[in-house]
């Protein structure tokens, strides 16, 4: 039998993410991975945060603290967010940890074994005030090419021009803005790409077929544009030690150890438990594993190139990717989130306005799949209303209600199917099956066009079926119709788990049902709507499912977070 790992991109240590990072990399694996739990699939769903390098130096600088303890601290509220989020990770880890660090040189031990490891030495800029090198981008000056007198040395902002440090005038440093700045010279590993390029460009070949079109693109564009051997050492303190001789002192570049980190972070979740958990069967010789990678596109080139090269040049059988779920940019209203200039929402924000189930719905439904998307407060108000409310609450609501006050609160005896009847099951049995398809197929979007379209014709067969109408003279056909609706509602606390569980669980519970059995609907509708039996109580909602969001919250959110009404 298959079993199912899955990783979301590792989110990065520096800062609480927004609303684009929830939905480019951990939302949608958290909704694949609970759909293949209902369905009672093996799943390992690991994580992590991404610790090193020069940003969360720099952050931890900031904050006047030092950078493990800026690291935990950062961990710790993340994680918290992501579980209020009921984000459903095995392992939530850290790339810091003793796991990744024994991981990490492990790899690098190989590699230079397998000769794929050349030592080069390099000009590096080293910043005397500041007593540090500085990467490239930490290097500030006037661009040649156009004179803008803010342009990093990697790249001007400007004209887009790609840079050299040596390139720009007036250069000084970012992080201090002395410009006593000083070049040395440096020795550095670097990863000897080129010689992998035949075996890279066989494993994209091998999955071309099957993964998303921005997914292949964008590594074959890298290959195309040729290989270049990448330096993945850092003249850092903070970062995974180089286990060479004459390399004491240095780091590994925070995107060689980011990867080995998923591999990491299951060791460190079969260490809690280490009787009954082997990290090994999942990432080595692990033919029975079907590997799925979630990530914005940023982060494909070292999904698709860089991580699997690592893998590959260490010629031991290390699970590689099956398959990668990439995703373009959720904007807000069409432009960049930005921390620095308060423009957008951010996951802790976010949960302080509304529940999560809102921001999750929201979310997948508007998932930036095949091109970026755009959040505004109004589409995010008329999804909830229309979608959440409208549809899904009113159908809970009225059913609940209505058989309590009309009959009482106990799934009620009585009548028999008649072919209204049987045509809604068919119908709903249709539709569950393209939701089922789209989500094995990762294709959310549609499947939350599905989700909704199951819960629309819940309503459609109320209307049709007029219990309230049909009580007055035949009150076990009223009685029937209303012990089917009730079998609907639990089944659309299944079917829509995945995507806001919180409200599947309050669902479940005012059918004073166990939360946890979420199993997917089998194939035979007819019965899974027969579960809830005569006689077995419910509950009525004190408060309705979900609460609308009025035009004045939304100018008010505007105003908050910097949007547009009316847009
Ligand atoms: N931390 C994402 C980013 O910061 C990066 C992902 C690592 S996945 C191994 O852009
Ligand atoms: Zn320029």
């Amino acid at each position: 039998m298959t079993k199912y790992l899955i990783t979301s991109a590792l989110p990065y240590i520096n800062g609480i993410k927004h609303l684009g990072n929830l939905v480019g990399s951990m939302l949608p694996a958290d909704v694949y991975a609970r759909f293949l739990r209902q369905k009672g699939e093996e799943v390992l769903y690991i994580c992590a945060t991404d610790e090193h390098g020069t940003p969360a130096e720099l952050a931890a600088l900031e904050k006047n603290q030092d950078v493990e303890t800026f690291c935990t601290e950062q961990h710790e509220i993340q994680k918290d967010i992501y579980k209020r989020f009921h984000l459903s990770f095995d392992h939530f880890g850290r790339s810091s940890s003793s796991q990744n660090t024994e991981l990490t040189q492990h790899f690098c031990k190989k590699l230079m074994e397998n000769g794929f490891i050349e030592e080069r030495t390099i000009k590096q800029v080293y910043s005397v005030d500041d007593g540090r090198f500085l990467p490239d981008r930490y290097i500030v000056g006037t661009c040649p090419h156009c004179g803008y007198e803010a342009a990093r040395g990697d790249q001007c902002e400007n004209c887009t021009r790609v840079l050299d440090p040596t390139d720009l005038i007036n250069p000084r440093s970012a992080v201090s803005g002395s410009s006593n700045l000083e070049i040395k010279d440096s020795k550095h590993l670097f990863l000897k790409l080129p010689a992998l390029e035949s075996k890279l460009s066989a494993f994209i070949d091998e999955h071309e077929a099957e993964w998303p079109l921005v997914v292949t693109s964008i590594a074959r564009k890298w290959l195309k544009e040729g290989l270049r051997e990448r330096c993945i050492t850092r003249d850092l303190k903070w970062g995974i030690p180089v286990p060479k001789e004459g390399f004491e002192g240095k780091v590994f570049y925070v995107w060689f150890d980011a990867p080995i980190e998923y591999i990491g972070s299951t060791a460190e979740w079969a260490e809690q438990d280490p009787d009954h958990r082997d990290w090994k069967s999942w990432w080595y010789e692990s033919k029975d594993v079907r590997y799925v990678e979630f990530m914005a596109k940023d982060n494909i080139p070292f999904h698709t190139i860089m991580f699997p090269a690592t893998l590959l040049a260490s010629g031991e059988p290390w699970k590689k990717v099956d398959y990668i779920k990439g995703f373009n940019w959720l904007t807000f209203y069409g432009g960049k989130f930005s921390t620095s200039q308060k423009r957008g929402i951010f996951t802790n924000q976010a949960l302080d306005e509304f529940q999560p189930d809102y921001w999750r719905y929201w979310l997948m439904a508007n998932a930036p799949e095949s091109a970026d998307s755009s959040f505004t407060f109004s589409s995010f108000a008329a999804t909830i209303n229309k979608d959440l409310n409208d549809v899904l609450g009113n159908f809970v609501n009225r059913v609940l209600k209505m058989t309590a006050s009309k009959i009482g609160s106990e799934v009620p005896a009585g009548g028999e199917w008649t072919a209204v009847e049987d045509e809604f099951v068919q119908t709903l049995q249709n539709r569950i099956a393209d939701y089922t398809k789209y989500l094995s197929e990762l294709e959310f979007r549609k499947a939350l066009v599905e989700l909704r379209a199951i819960w629309v014709e819940g309503n459609n067969y109320l209307t049709a079926a007029a219990p309230w109408t049909v009580i007055k003279e035949n009150k076990d056909q009223a009685a029937m119709i209303l012990r089917l609706a009730l079998n609907v509602i639990r089944l659309y606390a299944v079917l829509s788990a995945p995507v806001i569980p919180e409200t599947a669980e309050r669902i479940l519970k005012l059918l004073d049902l166990n939360a946890n059995d979420l199993a997917w609907p089998a194939q035979n509708l007819a019965e899974e709507l027969q579960k809830l039996q005569p006689g077995h109580k419910f509950n009525v909602p004190e408060q309705p499912l979900f609460q609308k969001i009025t035009p004045e919250v939304v100018a008010d959110l505007c105003q908050r977070y910097g949007g547009n009404p009316d847009e």
